[in-house]
């Protein structure tokens, strides 16, 4: 089920390489039906919008948007233990980001001189929401909160109509809770045309994020200039650095934690100790038994698992700033002593009583994270993922005449007369 490499070496190297080829770009044909759904939208509107829905979905809902009082009916079916848990992490999440916040600023200096930059929200959002299994509330707190806490005016959800049209209560009480404005019946490429064209009934946003199908995805991808859109991303992954003080039922776990999200997810445990390596893989045998996406942990400890033993906790936080994963868990007697050494994960878990869950649904911090080693150079999804920013520069006549000549000078320099030139005619 799972592979214990004893000498790292070369196996590492190729691990790397592979690990990071998993969510290959969509081939020829994807992107070529994605293309037509795109323009299609983009010509006809709501009547290509709803051709699709019959297409893919089956059947067309009576109404596309889902009102708020439709909405509170639905959520009236939810497990209260359920309500009372998300809103719970929606606190935890809320306060977290609120931290990210940042504030515009004016700058005055002696000589008259001001500059700035007006930090604010975007003014609409659209938020991909996938049907079925992959429907996770967490993930409807996790894009609408920050997004709402930067100050985006509108935050438009879009999601499947699924079975007979009737949304899904538990996604609807997450987008209550995290102040979703409007929310509308339509999934698939179609979706993420509409939100980025806008039709007669879906308004047209500036960004758009969320996870979903190959097809979302491309939409996505093709659009982004048309709009922004947050990082594609990959099956899940997770890293965790072990040292003999682990325990390896916890290890087994966690790594089948995110093994289960899908068939190309990865699951890795480099440590130190022989023991701790074989104790894992018992209790992964054990535990995958209990469990009921088998199937799916099983295929995807297959390919993308492994358990590597390395000569010391050095090497270890070597590999695993090579594989950047996702989520990196450091199960160590002295986690802490690490956290400078980590230069690329998207969330760290320190200590064996941080499990990887915890950060999915509760701590706070956010679970879009950068997958198939983007952590080298992408960022979780934040505040910062929904603001834009403009620079403001204001100079008197007294402080402009001191600087002319060496602005005509870079200005001549590049061969722009005109910009010397506008600098000129003020002296
Ligand atoms: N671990 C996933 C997020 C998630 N887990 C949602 C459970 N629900 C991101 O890699
Ligand atoms: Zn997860």
């Amino acid at each position: 089920m799972i592979q214990v490499v004893r000498q790292g070496g070369d196996f590492a190297r190729d691990f790397v390489q592979k690990f990071r080829s998993r969510s290959e770009a969509a081939g020829k044909k994807v992107d070529a039906t994605v293309a037509a759904i795109l323009e299609n939208v983009k010509a006809n509107g709501d009547a290509a919008v709803r051709e699709y829905t019959l297409k893919f979905d089956g059947s067309i809902p009576e109404t596309v948007e889902v009102s708020h009082a439709q909405m509170e009916q639905l959520v009236k079916e939810c497990d209260p233990a359920f309500l009372s848990a998300l809103q719970k992490a929606a606190k935890n999440i809320e306060d977290f980001h609120a931290r990210q916040k940042q504030q515009s600023w004016l700058q005055p200096r002696a000589d008259g001189v001001m500059m700035g930059q007006r930090i604010r929200g975007l003014h609409r959002v659209g938020l991909y929401v996938p049907g079925g299994t992959a429907a996770y509330p967490s993930s409807v707190l996790m894009n609408a909160i920050p997004a709402k806490i930067a100050g985006v005016e509108e935050l438009i959800m879009v999601t499947p109509p699924g079975k007979g049209g009737k949304p899904n209560p538990n996604i609807m009480a997450a987008a209550l809770t995290a102040g979703v404005d409007r929310v509308f019946l339509v999934g698939g490429a179609q979706a993420v045309a509409a939100l980025a064209y806008g039709t007669e009934a879906i308004p047209k946003v500036d960004k758009i994020v969320g996870p979903g199908n190959i097809y979302v995805a491309t939409a996505k991808r093709q659009l982004y200039g048309t709009v922004d859109i947050d990082m594609v991303a990959g099956p899940s992954e997770i890293l965790i650095v072990a040292d003999e003080t682990a325990k390896p039922a916890y290890l087994a776990a966690d790594l089948m934690s995110q093994a289960e999200h899908d068939r190309m997810a990865s699951a890795v445990l480099l440590t130190t100790s022989e023991k701790i390596a074989d104790e894992t893989v018992k209790e992964l045998y054990q535990q995958i038994e209990t469990l009921s996406r088998k199937d799916i942990i099983e295929d995807s400890l297959d390919h993308f698992g492994a358990v590597i033993l390395c000569s010391s906790m050095d090497e270890a936080v070597e590999f695993a700033n090579d594989l950047a994963p996702e989520h990196l868990e450091l199960c160590a007697k002295n986690p802490m002593e690490y956290i400078g050494k980590i230069d690329n994960a998207g969330s760290v878990f320190l200590g064996n009583y941080s499990p990887e869950p915890l950060g999915d649904y509760f701590a706070g911090p956010n679970h879009v994270l950068p997958t198939s080693g983007t952590a080298r150079f992408f960022s979780p999804l934040s505040v910062d993922s929904f603001v834009k920013k403009s620079s403001f520069i204001y100079y008197t006549k007294e402080a402009l005449a001191p600087v002319s000549d060496d602005i005509m000078k870079l200005a001549q320099t590049e061969g722009l007369t005109a910009h010397a030139n506008s600098i000129k005619v003020r002296k």
